[in-house]
């Protein structure tokens, strides 16, 4: 079975748990401060402990990281080579303009998953294009926190 294989107790290859890596780009760190209309009142550290609970019910392991930086996102998505299960990211600003994101993801080779809170297809037209998606096995947005939390499901094949 290979590296990428998941069984239904989310154990690749029977052994240690599925080790999922959840990544937030720039400016996610300031949820539930400004634009609550748009990205809701929950803060970032609520948003951690849910996606925690949801990966503790799933019986997964998850790394949680947060950066406003571009080339630290490609760091971390580079570091997750042979030792992450699962990705799912929000990229934020740079899912807009990042052909270095979107080609770390690509190089890894680990199943990822798009997340955004709001719906960027209906916002501004600068929001419509994303350079994640092509690389992503799926997508979710416009659900609010609840998406973070679809990706878990998804990328340990419950949903
Ligand atoms: O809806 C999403 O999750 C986005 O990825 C959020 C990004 C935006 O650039 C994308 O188009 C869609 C922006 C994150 C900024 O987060 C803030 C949080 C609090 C206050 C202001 C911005």
């Amino acid at each position: 079975m290979s590296g990428q294989s998941i069984n239904n107790n989310n154990f690749p290859d029977g052994g240690s748990p599925m080790k999922i890596l959840v990544i937030n780009g720039p400016n996610l760190n300031m949820l539930g401060i400004r634009e609550p209309e748009i990205y809701g009142t929950g803060t970032y550290a609520e948003l951690e402990a849910l996606i925690r609970a949801e990966a503790a019910r799933l019986g997964v392991e998850a790394e949680l990281f947060q950066s406003n930086h571009e080339g630290t996102i490609v760091d971390v998505i580079q570091s997750a080579y042979r030792r992450i299960n699962g990705i799912v990211i929000n990229p934020a600003a740079y899912t807009h303009t990042s052909v270095a994101i979107a080609d770390a993801l690509k190089s890894v080779g680990i199943p990822a998953v798009e997340v955004h809170i709001s719906d960027p297809d209906t916002r501004e037209e600068f929001r419509r294009v994303s350079y994640i998606r092509p690389v992503c096995a799926a997508t979710f947005k416009g659900m609010g926190f609840e998406g973070y939390l679809r990706a878990l499901r998804f990328l340990c094949g419950r949903y």
